[in-house]
């Protein structure tokens, strides 16, 4: 049975929606530690490029960006399900909210705060500088000061939303039972609680209902961890070989022949240009192959949200 690999660091609020995932299925995965920052040397021979936390790899295929890496746990590991209501359509189009206007106010606010680290995160120095480069698409952290106040707004009218679900007392967003709606939106409580504790209590500390949902997830758990080296990880990318080629989806609008030279990049923030042949899509998903001298051959896969494609 090939090894699940997570790549990620324990501060890493996506990383986070992915452990809780290997929580709800009760997965055991292999745990590959990489930098908060750049560089990251042992990741982007697999990756070619993406920095983006956390990467998920099996066997020579790496998967980018967490709706992918979720939508593929659940395929392969249906039960118990991350839509226990029996809503997937709902809860994966939520991820254009998560990813998008609720995580850029929080990570806004974070960025503007009094308070950065105050709490006990292990976070390298240049780890700022890191990330005002790595936001720059959607904000300017050097003249956020006056624009606090707005992004301290916009968070708690998405904070009002979980207010809402949680009002008639369920223990999770859509039931009794947790799943990837509860997960999106856990993301900016526990970054905020993490990485800017004053802001977190200005938002969170007058509703109850939020700290005891998020008290519940905690308690799910991360399935069953054990640490791997990264050259371990390189090692089995390099000793396997790719998934086949599954060739243009017939409907795909793309207008890419498969074994074209494609760039694959993020199309919000974390500016990268990932190149490599375009060997398959999907209605939702992109994968290209790779070649690197330290790990051979390797398939990149991407969603398709979030993600531009052209040829080269
Ligand atoms: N859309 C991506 C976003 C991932 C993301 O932004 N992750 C943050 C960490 S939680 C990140 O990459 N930070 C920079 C880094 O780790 O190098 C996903 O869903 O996986």
């Amino acid at each position: 049975m090939p090894e699940l690999i997570l790549h990620h660091y324990d501060e890493a609020p996506f990383a986070e929606k992915i452990r809780l995932v290997f929580g709800i299925k009760n997965l055991s995965w292999r745990s590959v530690i990489v930098p908060s920052a750049m560089p990251k040397p042992n990741l982007t021979p697999l990756t070619g490029g993406y920095r983006r936390t956390p990467v998920f790899q099996i066997g020579a295929d790496i998967y980018c960006d967490t709706q992918l890496i979720a939508t593929l746990l659940e395929r392969q590991y249906p039960e118990p399900s991350i839509f226990p209501d029996g809503n997937p359509g709902l809860a994966m189009a939520l991820g254009s909210w998560a990813n998008g206007p609720y995580v850029v106010a929080s990570v806004a606010i974070y960025m503007g705060a009094d308070d950065p680290f105050a709490g006990s995160l292990d976070l390298p120095a240049h780890f700022h500088e890191d990330r005002k480069k790595m936001w720059q698409t959607q904000f300017d952290t050097d003249t956020l000061g006056p624009r606090l106040a707005g992004y301290r707004a916009q968070l708690d009218a998405h904070t009002d939303f979980i207010r809402q679900q949680l009002a008639d007392g369920r223990p999770f967003l859509t039931g009794e039972r947790p799943g990837w709606a509860d997960i999106h939106a856990m993301w900016d409580p526990w970054f905020l609680i993490r990485f800017a504790p004053t802001e977190a209590e200005r938002a969170y500390k007058h509703l109850p209902s939020i700290g005891l949902w998020l008290d519940r997830l905690a308690a799910i758990g991360q399935g069953t961890r054990s640490e791997m080296e990264p050259s371990r990880a390189l090692d089995i990318a390099e000793a396997a070989e790719p998934l086949p080629a599954t060739g243009i989806d017939p409907r795909d609008p793309i207008g890419i022949e498969a074994g074209t030279k494609v760039c694959v990049s993020p199309a919000d923030y974390a500016e990268a240009q990932i190149t490599g042949t375009l060997v398959g899509t999907t209605v939702s998903s992109v994968t290209i192959y790779r070649e690197d001298p330290r790990v051979g051959t390797v398939a990149v896969h991407f969603p398709k949200i979030g993600y531009t494609v052209e040829p080269i």
